[in-house]
This record gives structure tokens, sequence and C-alpha cells, in this order.
């Protein structure tokens, strides 16, 4: 393999990385202009390997998207309407959101994921209360709820601080935060792709916050738009400078844009081999966070056990009622049981391992 890497002109980044010491933005770049995509993958497999052998996590989640009337305007969305009443709007009352989760009550659920567009109209009380129903319902289910980007939302519709949201929200039963929201944190991408929702030091500092909180968070990536390769290290790097300060991320996320339905439907998704290449990356400059996740529904099912072997060691789940990828044109399935999860990890040659969010394991499949 050394003769590998030197022909791939990443023998330095190999040797930084047996003697532990951290890589730059410029050797994050070479990994992405190299040409040899396997030797990447293969550095990365080995910090995979280093931290977790070829145990694979996935857990057992429900996605419920509340409401998908939006005032942002985010040029890759297609799930969002823009007013309660727009063709195709809608917002479920407590009562359906909590029936959801009452219709799923028999299933062994270890985390319920929600993430919802910025209702101009909906109080306060209503996601206070939503929290509040699902715990009465399922006490023993971790609320992984709202982006950074609602967190913000929230605060400037109520005139709270961000904190306050946080701490408010904490109170009512949130857990952690989902990764969503971050797409690429550079300021000339956001201007263009989603320029009326917070910036990146605000979608940053509001992790920070909750981190404080003893809150856990992932934190996303969405690329393959019109981010170029420094945006996409500047990204990452972002996200390790606030894990040295805070240690609360979880899980990197990688999202692959899918074109389907917006207004970036002219773009082209991202290659397989780009998705690889973007997860093995991210592995290797993320030296102090523990979870790569391959999030299935986004990079299609066969390149997420592809990308086991590229530096990921997390499936995310079950998910069952995902909207956000079907409506932007995701061939995947729209959910997955356990057994299908499993099969799929071991095919891919690796060892499953049911988690709960905050990765206590949960059961070991035989
Ligand atoms: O923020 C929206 C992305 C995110 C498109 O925390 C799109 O475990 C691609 O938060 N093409 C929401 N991406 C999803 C999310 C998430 C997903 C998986 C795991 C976790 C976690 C969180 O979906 C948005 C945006 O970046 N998105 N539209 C699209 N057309």
């Amino acid at each position: 393999m050394r003769s590998r890497l030197q022909a791939a002109g990443l023998s330095d980044i190999a040797d930084k990385l047996d003697a532990r010491a951290r890589l730059t933005f410029e050797d994050g770049l070479r990994l992405f202009a190299t040409p040899d995509l396997l030797a990447v993958g293969w550095l990365a497999n080995r910090e995979r390997e280093r931290r977790h052998g070829a145990r694979t996590y996935f857990n057992y989640n429900l996605r419920l998207e509340a409401t998908n009337v939006c005032q942002a305007s985010c040029l890759f969305c297609s799930f969002a309407r823009l007013k309660p009443g727009d063709p195709g709007a809608y917002t479920m009352t407590l009562a359906q959101v909590l029936g959801k989760l009452r219709e799923r009550a028999h299933q062994p659920l270890t985390e319920i994921h929600i993430v919802n567009g910025l209702h101009p109209e909906l109080p306060f009380q209503y996601y206070k209360d939503l929290l509040r129903g699902l715990k009465q319902i399922r006490p023993d289910v971790h609320l992984k709820c709202f982006t950074a980007v609602e967190i913000a939302f929230f605060a400037d519709l109520y005139g709270l601080t961000d904190e306050r949201v946080l701490a408010e929200l904490h109170d009512a039963g949130l857990d952690s935060l989902p990764g969503g929201g971050a797409e690429i944190f550079a300021a000339r991408v956001r201007r263009k792709i989603c320029h009326d929702k917070c910036d990146g030091d605000r979608f940053l500092a509001i992790h920070r916050s909750a981190h404080l909180l003893k809150m856990r968070t992932n934190v996303t990536m969405l690329y393959g738009h019109i981010e170029t390769m420094d945006e996409r290290v500047d990204h990452v790097l972002r996200v390790r400078s606030l894990q040295d300060e805070t240690g609360g991320f979880q899980a990197f996320i990688p999202l692959a844009f899918h074109p389907d339905h917006n207004q970036m439907r002219k773009l082209p998704p991202p290659s397989a081999s780009d998705t690889l290449r973007v997860h093995a990356v991210a592995r290797l400059l993320l030296d102090n966070l523990s979870h790569v996740k391959a999030y299935w529904i986004s990079s299609g099912v066969e390149v997420a056990q592809t990308a086991l072997w590229f530096g990921a060691d997390d499936l995310d789940g079950t998910v069952q009622e995902e909207t956000i990828y079907h409506m932007a044109g995701a061939v995947t399935p729209s959910a997955m049981s356990t057994a299908e999860i499993e099969r799929l990890i071991r095919d891919a040659g690796r060892e499953p391992i049911e988690r709960d969010t905050l990765y206590n394991v949960v059961r070991v499949p035989a």
C-alpha cells in the first residue's frame, strides 16, 4: 500500500495519520483532488477500523415531519410549501402527530427524529406540547428534534434568545438536536442557496449552546451542488473546531444533494465516487468525532453499504416516514426493517450493532 500511497502523493498524509497528527486544510484539499479514490478510502477505512473495528451502528427510529409549511426559500428543497393553504402544504394537529406514534406503540423504537418547515404561525406552545405529548406516550424514547435553523427561527419569531428556546424545549423533553440545516457554512453558498435562514456562525453557536446544556447533537453537510472543495473542507474544519471546544457532536452526516422538484433541478446529483470520497475525507479530517454516518436514504442503499469501507460506521436507522428526500427524487425505500438493515450490513462484510441515539448498545444481533 505504501507505494500506492506514494504514487497518489499521500505518503505524508499517511505518516501524519500514523503519528496521530492532525490533518490541515491543504491536506483536505489534496484528499479531494487526488484521482486515487481507493487510496483515500484505504486511509479512511484504517481510521474507521481503529475506532470501531467492523462494528456498524444503526437504530430503530421514526422520522416525523409535522409541517412542511416553511417561510424559508432554500433552492435545494422540494419539501417546503411557502404558506398554509398552498397546494401540498400540510400541518398536523398535535393529535395527528401523537396518533402517528400511538400507531407504532408496539414497535421497539428508541428514537423519534423530527424536522419541520419554518411555520410562521404556529405558537411555541405547539412544539412544547408536542414534545411533552410524545414523552407521555413513550417516556423511554429519545427525542431528537428541530435543527439549529428551527431553533434560530423560534427565537426570532417568539422574541426569545436561542439559549432560552433550547432550555424551554429541553425542559419539555427535547433530548438532542439533529444535524440538518448545516448545508455548507460558507457565506457565499448560503447567500445563494439558503439566504433567508440562519448563517453558519449562528448554526454552530446554537450547537455550542445545546452542548453546554448537555445535549448531544449531530451535524450534516449538504454536498454536490454549487460548493467548491475549499468550502467543503472549511465546513468540515469548522465542525472540528467546535468539537475541540465542546466534544458534543456525535455523528457527522454527509447529505448528497437530490435535484428533483426543486430550484436546482438542472444540476446533476453527485456521483457514487464523490459520495464515497466525501465520507472518507470527513473521517480523515474529523479526528475528534466518533461517528461518520452514511445516511442510506440520501446516498442510496448500495453506496451506503460501500461507504462502510470508506470511513462510515453508521447507517442511521429504520426511518419509516421520510418525506424530505422522497419529494426530492430519492428512489430508496422510505423505511427498512431492522432485519433488512442487519442483512445489508452483513452483506457489506460488517458487523451490525443496534444502538440508541447516544450510541449505547441496544442489541447485538445474533
Ligand atoms: O437540512 C433538504 C437536507 C436536511 C434536500 O441528525 C436535502 O441524524 C439533499 O436533518 N437534497 C434534513 N438534501 C435532514 C436531516 C438529517 C438527515 C439524516 C440524519 C440526521 C441526523 C439529520 O435534508 C436539510 C437539508 O440539508 N435536504 N432537501 C435535497 N433536495
